[in-house]
C-alpha cells in the first residue's frame, strides 16, 4: 500500500508560520472540498474510526499535536504519525482507518471530497473484506 503524505507551502516570518493548500485541477487538493470538520479533545487512550469509505476522498493534516493513523487495504496494514501542520495525510475508497495515540491537545483535520453520508461508510471489518473482493468498487 502507497502512503501518499503531501507538503504544503509555508510561509515562515518573524511573525510566525503560515500554510496554505488550494483546491482545483493541479493544486494541493485535487478535489473540491465539500466538507471540512475537525476532532479535538480525543480523550487518553481513545481509538476511533474503525471504518472504511465506499467513495469518500479525504486529506487529513493534524493541525495541532500529534496522532497516529493506521492505514489497511485489506492486505497490508500501515501506521502513519501525522505531527506536523504542514503535511497532509491522503486517505481514499476502499481504506480502513484508526486513529489513536492522540496527544492532548491534538488537533485533526479533514478535508473531504463529499457530503456527509452514512450510507458511504463501511463499519464492520467483515463487510469491509467483503467490499473490496466484490465488483461495485
Ligand atoms: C473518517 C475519520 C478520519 C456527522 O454528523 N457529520 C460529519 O461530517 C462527520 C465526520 C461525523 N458526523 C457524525 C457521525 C457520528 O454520529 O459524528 C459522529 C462521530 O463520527 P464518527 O464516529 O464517524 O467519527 P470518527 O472519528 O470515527 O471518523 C471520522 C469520520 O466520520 C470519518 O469519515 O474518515 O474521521
Amino acid at each position: 500500500m502507497e502512503i501518499t503524505k503531501s507538503k504544503y507551502r509555508s510561509i515562515c516570518d518573524d511573525k510566525g508560520k503560515l500554510t496554505f493548500l488550494e483546491s482545483g485541477g493541479g493544486k494541493d487538493i485535487p478535489f473540491a472540498i465539500q466538507r471540512v470538520y475537525y476532532i479535538y479533545e480525543v480523550l487518553p487512550g481513545e481509538r476511533r474510526g474503525f471504518h472504511a469509505h465506499k467513495k469518500l476522498e479525504q486529506y487529513l493534516i493534524c493541525i495541532a499535536g500529534s496522532c497516529t493513523i493506521l492505514l489497511d487495504d485489506g492486505s497490508e496494514m500501515k501506521h502513519v504519525t501525522l505531527n506536523d501542520p504542514s503535511e497532509g495525510l491522503y486517505i481514499g475508497p476502499g481504506t480502513w482507518r484508526e486513529m489513536y495515540n492522540f496527544s492532548p491537545e491534538a488537533v485533526l483535520l479533514v478535508l473531504a471530497s463529499e457530503h456527509y453520508d452514512e450510507n458511504d461508510y463501511i463499519r464492520d471489518y467483515d463487510r469491509f473484506l467483503a467490499y473490496l473482493k466484490e465488483d461495485n468498487k
